[in-house]
């Protein structure tokens, strides 16, 4: 059995201040730290993931950011927000980012939820890093509970791992829809954890 965590899209942009603020998403990255530095021998491989769209792109990423003049609808449209290169994408200044093994780049011109969709710095698709590393569990934390968090999940457990979110670990656009996506993982098979019952030295 070998373990990673997927720690998804703690960015500027999605934290208090950023184009896409999510409440809570500043604190969270301090959590998300402590945890890593509390739990050095748990993970055999620490992936983190960055939404990372096109400034140019001729159709506004694949319709994902809302056209100039119109309201996000906040579910299948949004703010421009992580766009590459610019501050709002990087990762807040909170998360520790020396654990992390693999940094992975998503959304480059299109909607991308899932850390499947994205690449791993040599081009690497996360299947195959997952595949080339043993890895059999998945533990998830992050950013957005109701988005990329959900999909992350979803597909790692597609992927056939097994997958636990830590619940104080990560933070939702809205607070309905997120307490249907942790349903709907656990209906597909997640476990739903804490992180106090992670064991610290697994
Ligand atoms: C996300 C909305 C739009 C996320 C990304 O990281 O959950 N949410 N793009």
């Amino acid at each position: 059995m070998a373990r990673a965590l997927f720690i998804i899209d703690v960015q500027n942009d999605f934290t208090e201040g950023g184009a896409l603020a999510v409440e809570g998403g500043a604190a969270l990255a301090g959590r998300i730290s402590r945890f890593l530095t509390e739990h050095p021998n748990v993970y055999d491989c620490v992936f983190a993931s960055r939404d990372w769209h096109d400034a140019d792109s001729a159709d506004a990423n694949g319709g994902h950011f809302a056209a100039a003049g119109d309201e996000p609808d906040y579910v299948d449209t949004w703010p421009e927000h992580c766009v590459a290169g610019t501050p709002g994408a990087a990762y807040h200044e909170d998360l520790r980012t020396r654990a992390v093994d693999f940094h992975v780049l998503k959304g480059q011109g299109v909607p991308a939820y899932s850390i499947f969709e994205g690449r791993g710095e040599g081009g690497e698709s996360v299947e195959s890093l997952l595949d080339e590393n043993g890895i059999t569990d998945v533990d998830v934390v992050g950013i957005a509970t109701d988005h990329c968090v959900f999909a992350s999940a979803r597909d790692a457990l597609e992927h056939g791992r097994e997958v636990r979110i830590i619940t104080d670990l990560i933070v939702g656009v809205a607070p309905e829809p997120s307490r249907q996506a942790l349903s709907e993982l656990a209906r597909r098979g997640a476990d739903l954890v804490l992180s106090s019952h992670v064991d610290a030295d697994l």
